[in-house]
């Protein structure tokens, strides 16, 4: 027998009403006040393009138990985005909805589903559909709706549970630049409370050119797809125009093309772009061709936007850390470039990765490293992502310390989740908090207060120049003096909020709870 194949909640074939639901993250997290959806905003877009009546929901955004419960009721299609860390909170969801709406089907994507979909119909999926879904997710509607030349086989990624076993369609695939061209501009309308997110997503591409092991964005993107610029700038407008102050080029590797990118952000600061940008890129992107420091591109990252964020996976200031993930720069080489970074007046929000043989030693250099560098700090533990290199590596060696689905809440990268080689995870966990807070501290955010009252300074960029033209005279000068005062003391912010989440971490009783218990578990490899 078919299982939750969309015959609908009175038994009938049509399909009116879908839910897109993205769980909220576990816990709280050096990134909690990030509020930003990833797929399903746009995907709603479509769907709602194809004729359905569709709503989103995003715990990040909205709140946890912000799901409208009577709408999800009334679902033909209830579609659960996850990622590895959100599968719990999911399947908790999932349970919800089979309570209140037994004949609903229940649809998993996103990048843990895609990488791993034996672990979605453990926590309740009746399908799942792998890879990008803009295109295939109306295909799947109109065929659940009983669309008479249609069968589930036709569509790419999606497998699905039929008489106790799960069946697979075609093979998923990567949609090319002239079907990216064609997606519409997120409606984000559809969103629940869209008002409360803090952060519009932008893109440029997807997929990335550079394969790192422990990453899945080759897994879920093989191949890196441009789209048009214009798309994008079309984008970049809008989200200032609906009053975002932070837009975040969602790109994995914004300089991927790097003559192109240059274009793009002198398109945004002619175009009248004047909020915060946030993207990421590799830190050894700002040297020329003749290895010098790259002037002219930072200057137009600092000049794009009222403050540009450029997010770096410094990964580790060990050169043979960088070489164990191929990563291909050394850590001065990498320094040289945050430093530039820095003086331009450009903020490095910096990720560090603690890898399994670190040693306290590299842990602790790690930590000097970022103190020098850059201006915040992702130092995440190394996480068993599926469907990586790394992780098949991981699982042979049989070093993975958590791996029931309740568990996977803690493959947020707070939480060290594999066995270190050369001391115990609960002091490695400690080690990295203790890197935290000493980041984080009281002492620098009152350093950058000064710096920023009596060193960092900016003239406004073009778009902010011409946005305080069009303001009322009267209104002129009090918006001047907000755009200074963000430049000059955004780097305070990033470390006010960064302090406060760690105090929120150090805290919190789930997290005493799960260093007691990294402490329970005994020594095992470091004896041997
Ligand atoms: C923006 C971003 C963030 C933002 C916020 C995102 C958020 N709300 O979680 C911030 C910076 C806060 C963040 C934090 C983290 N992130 Co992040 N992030 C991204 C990034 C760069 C872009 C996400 C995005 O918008 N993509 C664009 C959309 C269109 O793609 P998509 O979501 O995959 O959706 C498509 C398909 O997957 C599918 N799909 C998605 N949902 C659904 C649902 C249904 C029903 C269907 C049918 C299809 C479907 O269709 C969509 C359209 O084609 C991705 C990398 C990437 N390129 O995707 C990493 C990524 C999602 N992050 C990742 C991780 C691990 C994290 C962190 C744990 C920290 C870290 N970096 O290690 C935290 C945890 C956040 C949390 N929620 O708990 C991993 C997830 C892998 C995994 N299996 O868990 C990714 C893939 C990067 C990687 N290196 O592998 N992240
Ligand atoms: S450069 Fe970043 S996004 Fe690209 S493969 Fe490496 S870790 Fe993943």
């Amino acid at each position: 027998m078919l299982q939750g194949l969309g015959l609908g909640r009175d038994g009938m074939s049509a399909i009116n009403r879908i839910a897109l639901i993205e769980a909220g993250s576990p816990g709280l997290n050096i990134y909690s006040h990030v509020a930003m959806g990833r797929g399903i905003p746009l995907l709603a877009t479509v769907v709602r393009a194809a004729g359905y009546d569709v709503r989103a929901f995003i715990e990040d955004v909205s709140g946890r138990d912000s799901v409208d419960w009577e709408f999800v009721a009334g679902c033909d299609v209830v579609g659960f985005s996850a990622i590895t860390c959100t599968m719990p909170r999911t399947a908790e969801l999932v349970a919800r909805t089979r309570v209140l709406n037994p004949g609903a089907t229940i649809l998993f994507g996103g990048p843990e589903p895609t990488c791993d979909p034996a672990r979605s119909f453990e926590a309740g999926a009746d399908m799942v559909l792998r890879g990008e879904a803009e295109l295939t997710l109306p295909r799947l509607l109109a065929v659940l709706g009983g669309e008479p030349a249609g069968s589930l086989g036709d569509i790419e990624g999606l497998l699905w549970r039929e008489e106790g076993a799960v069946r697979e369609g075609l093979p998923m695939r990567q949609l090319t630049r002239t079907e990216l061209d064609a997606l519409p501009l997120v409606d984000r309308s559809l969103v629940h409370h869209a008002e409360d997110a803090s952060v519009a997503a932008v893109w440029r591409t997807r997929g990335c050119p550079s394969h790192c092991d422990f990453c899945e964005v080759c897994e879920i993107y093989p191949r890196c797809v441009h789209r048009s610029d214009d798309r994008t700038l079309d984008e970049l407008m809008e989200a200032q125009r609906n009053g975002y102050d932070t837009a975040f080029l969602i790109d994995d590797n914004a300089a991927a093309n790097k003559p192109a990118f240059m274009e793009f952000l002198r398109k945004a600061a002619s175009g009248g772009y004047a909020q915060a940008l946030v993207t990421q890129l590799r830190a050894d992107s700002i040297f020329g061709k003749d290895g010098k420091i790259d002037r002219e591109f930072l200057k137009l990252l600092k000049r794009a936007a009222a403050v540009t964020v450029v997010c770096v996976g410094v990964e580790s200031a060990s050169d043979e850390d960088l070489a164990a993930v191929h990563k291909n720069v050394d850590a001065k080489r990498m320094g040289r470039a945050l430093r530039a970074m820095k003086r331009t007046g450009i903020l490095v929000h910096g990720m560090f990765i603690a890898l399994t043989d670190d040693t306290r030693e590299a842990l602790m250099r790690n930590g000097d490293y970022a103190r020098k560098y850059v201006t915040s700090l992702q130092y995440l533990f190394e996480t068993p992502l599926p469907g990586t290199k790394r992780t098949a590596e991981h699982e042979a060696a049989g070093t993975m310390l958590f791996r029931t689905l309740e568990d996977l809440s803690l493959y947020d990268g707070m939480h060290c989740v594999l066995e270190p080689l050369k001391m115990h995870a609960s002091e490695m966990q400690q080690l990295v908090l203790r890197e935290y807070r000493r980041f984080y501290s009281k002492r620098r955010i009152v350093a950058a207060a000064l710096q920023g009252t009596f060193v960092r300074f900016r003239r406004l960029s073009q778009g902010q120049r011409a946005m305080l033209r069009d303001l009322p005279v009267w209104r002129r000068a009090g918006a001047w003096l907000r755009m200074h005062a963000s430049y000059k003391y955004a780097p305070v912010a990033f470390l006010t909020v960064g302090y406060k989440r760690v105090q929120v971490v150090l805290n919190d009783p789930d997290y005493a709870a799960f260093l007691r218990r990294l402490e329970s578990i005994g020594p095992r490899r470091q004896e041997a």
